[in-house]
């Protein structure tokens, strides 16, 4: 175990006990490959999560890092600064919004776009105050600050941290009539993954997105879709609620709009929407900051300027049709869009662990979700040789 064991034992001794990670100590990385502290070469299929779909170390992504660091990194919200106007414009132009409310972490985008359709809810719809709902689905993640998790359907996430945030109504993922009959006169939000992640890499019935937003335009409910996972390419479109078409009426990224350098995130709307928050509402210490500014933009010019979304739409389609023809007796399901890929293991077959330890053993660094699942979210940089040889270690685990 050599230098490794040393930061397990440093990690175990000072660290909440709170995550249960893989028995690897990584101290570099570039493009798709990280390396552990013993040298060990590994495949990233994982990306933290999607927020390095430009890979580890882009280098126009370092060098606007280093190059804003030299200038000024922080000034808070009192004053301008001349990266963040820049970089609003930039990502309204991706998304076709008129305005941007930067924050940092990915929770922070979600409470703000939950704000933004509550105080929309009482100024515009009408809804009396203090009676806003805001539909959201099982089996979502949003975050964990206490109000995301108080609509969390998983009892692990909730379990010691109430009391929670009252005007939340869950319903089925994926079924539409179970979304209409949950709308009420009071309902401002629905607040939907376009694929969910966390929940185990689940992709909605075809069409799903496509009528929940009708179902909303209807009833005069915010559509809200969060994709600080599912964004920026990972699904191979752009979005993944451009997959049907849907235009969301707020749009909610974080993520690998940092880059894998920085937290970076945002909600996104039209002034309809955005338009209620007015100065003192709502902000962050850093929500805005020069230094994320620049590396948000050169984050953004990354995915688009290097096509990342088609990289992903056609390895992404190739790979799960690789793993589709790997005769495993373990796997039930494999399913995902573009670049993001689970693998479900049948449950006769033991959890995802285990396969996810001996595809680390392999050089593979791949992490299980909902225990049944194994993620593949390499970052979109990766190249299909690189895929093509990892398939050989990972059919050889399947099939174990
Ligand atoms: C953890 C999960 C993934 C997200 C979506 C908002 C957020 C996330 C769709 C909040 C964050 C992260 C959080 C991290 C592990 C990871 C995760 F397993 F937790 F659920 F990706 F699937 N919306 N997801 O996926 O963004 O505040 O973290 O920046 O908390 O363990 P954040």
């Amino acid at each position: 175990m050599g230098r490794t064991q040393q930061y397990l034992d440093e990690a175990a001794r000072y660290s909440a006990d709170n995550y249960k990670p893989l028995p690897v100590v990584l101290e570099r990385g570039e493009g798709v490959w990280v390396w552990d502290v013993d040298g060990k070469k590994y495949l990233d299929c994982l990306a933290a999560y999607s927020a390095v779909n430009q890979g580890h170390l882009h280098p126009r992504i370092i060098a606007a890092a280093k190059a804003q660091m030299k200038k000024l990194t922080l000034t808070s919200r009192a004053f301008h600064n001349d990266q963040m106007g820049p970089f609003l414009r930039d990502l309204c132009e991706a998304t076709g919004f008129e305005r941007a409310l930067p924050m940092n972490t990915g929770a922070e985008a979600v409470e703000t776009a939950i704000k933004m359709v509550r105080k929309w809810g009482y100024q515009v719809k009408g809804v009396p105050e203090g009676r806003a709902e805001i539909i959201v689905c099982e089996n979502n993640f949003h975050g964990r600050t206490t109000t995301i998790v108080g609509f969390s359907s998983e009892d692990q996430y909730k379990e010691g941290f109430g009391p929670f945030t009252p005007g939340f109504n869950l319903v089925p993922y994926g079924d539409i009539e179970a979304l209409r009959q949950a709308i009420t006169p009071n309902t401002v939000g629905f607040l939907v993954e376009p694929l969910q992640g966390e929940g185990g890499v689940i992709v909605p019935p075809e069409g799903y997105l496509r009528a929940a937003a009708e179902a909303c335009r209807e009833a005069g409910v915010a559509f809200i879709a969060d994709e600080i996972q599912t964004g920026l390419g990972r699904t191979g479109r752009m979005f993944c609620c451009d997959w049907e078409d849907v235009r969301p009426d707020v749009l909610i990224v974080g993520k690998a709009l940092g880059g894998g350098v920085y937290p970076v995130s945002a909600a996104i709307a039209d002034r309809s929407f955005m338009d209620v928050f007015h100065p003192g509402d709502h902000g962050s210490t850093f929500g805005g900051n020069p230094l994320g500014a620049a590396v948000g933009r050169a984050a953004l010019q990354v995915i688009v300027e290097e096509d990342l979304s088609a990289r992903s739409d056609e390895l992404g389609s190739w790979f799960m049709d690789e793993l589709r023809a790997i005769e495993s007796p373990h796997v039930l399901e494999v399913r995902g869009k573009g670049l993001m890929i689970g693998v479900e293991i049948k449950k006769e077959s033991g959890t995802a662990r285990p396969y996810c330890e001996a595809l680390q053993e392999r050089g593979i660094l791949a992490k299980e979700t909902h225990h049944q699942v194994i993620r593949f979210a390499p970052p979109l940089t990766i190249d299909r040789s690189v895929l093509k040889s990892a398939l050989v270690d990972v059919a050889e685990v399947l099939r174990g």
